[in-house]
């Protein structure tokens, strides 16, 4: 698949700053979406991570597969990475990531102070794919904390940073990392969890893709919301277009199914959340 063209000034401009401000941060809070963590992680930024401590946050843990996101969970645990689960939209998870990166660099912090070194308050940057929460991260915490100040070393500007507690200091800037493009699954996956716009794929490609899997894996939603059911090994494209052109009611088109209102309406109830509680990869261990 060809690389894709994210606006590479815009992204490159992001990476620099990621990287100029990396030495004055202590953690770093990576987003990624719940219903695809593989493909909404981009280790190509992990060279300029280099050893700073970073949390993996999965966000949009109520749209996702509850039981394949513990299993997530554990697969970033058992590859050295800390991990937690959150819904952005209920505020309690935002203190247990806050208490999470304390607790991570405990240890190093009570050794700096054994050494004599001044405690001073944890500095962490938020970072990620596009859609992945980062902003209603970092304006829920800077709506509950009206601290927020620029004048401090390294801090230029256009960010700020935002005074959590006596402990715990948050850039106001999120650091946004390009979306994978490794192969077709992965942009796939970032194109059905709405972090690149849908329409750089071939649409039909993309919806034959989502019902084939969700087929697989999640007959029953399927079933519940297009009262459809069909065997992965028939002849299922065409007549899959049919059976939802009519159970939604889509007039035809020229006496033909109208297949882009099928498209549309199945990627707008998918973006909606109404089809259910989806996660689009699982780990392989
Ligand atoms: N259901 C749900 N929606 C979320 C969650 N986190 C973020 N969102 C929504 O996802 C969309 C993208 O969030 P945004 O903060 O703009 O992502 P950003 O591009 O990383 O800054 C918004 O509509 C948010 O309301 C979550 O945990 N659960
Ligand atoms: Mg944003």
């Amino acid at each position: 698949m060809a690389q894709m063209q994210w606006y590479p000034g815009h992204m490159a401009k992001a990476t620099r700053e990621v990287e100029s401000r990396i030495k004055l941060i202590d953690i770093i809070i990576e987003l990624v979406d719940a219903r695809a963590p593989r493909s909404s992680m981009n280790e190509a930024f992990e060279p300029i991570i280099k050893n700073k401590p970073r949390l993996i946050v999965m966000t949009k843990q109520d749209m996702a597969d509850a039981a394949l996101t513990s299993k997530w969970v554990k697969a970033f645990e058992s590859r050295g990475y800390h991990a937690m689960s959150v819904n952005l939209r209920n505020f309690n998870d935002y203190n247990r990531i806050i208490d999470t990166c304390k607790s991570i660099l405990k240890d190093q912090r009570e050794k700096q102070a054994k050494r004599g070194l001044k405690p001073r308050a944890i500095r962490a940057m938020v970072i990620g794919i596009p859609n992945v929460g980062k902003s209603t991260f970092i304006n829920a915490l800077a709506k509950r904390k009206a601290t927020v100040t620029g004048n401090k070393p390294g801090v230029t500007k256009s960010q700020q940073i935002i005074k959590i507690d006596k402990d715990f200091e948050l850039y106001d800037t999120p650091g946004i990392l390009a979306p994978k493009f490794d192969d077709k699954v992965t942009a796939m996956n970032v194109s059905l969890i709405g972090s690149i716009k849908k329409d750089i794929l071939p649409l039909d490609d993309l919806f034959i893709y989502a019902i084939g899997y969700l087929n697989t894996h999640y007959p029953q939603l399927l079933k519940e919301r297009y009262d459809l059911e069909f065997d992965n090994d028939d002849d299922w494209v065409l007549p899959v277009f049919d059976h939802i052109a009519k159970v939604r009611h889509i007039p035809k088109f020229k006496g033909e199914t109208n297949y882009d209102r099928v498209v549309e309406l199945f990627f707008k109830d998918l973006y909606d959340g109404l089809i259910g509680r989806i996660t689009w990869e699982e780990p392989h261990e």
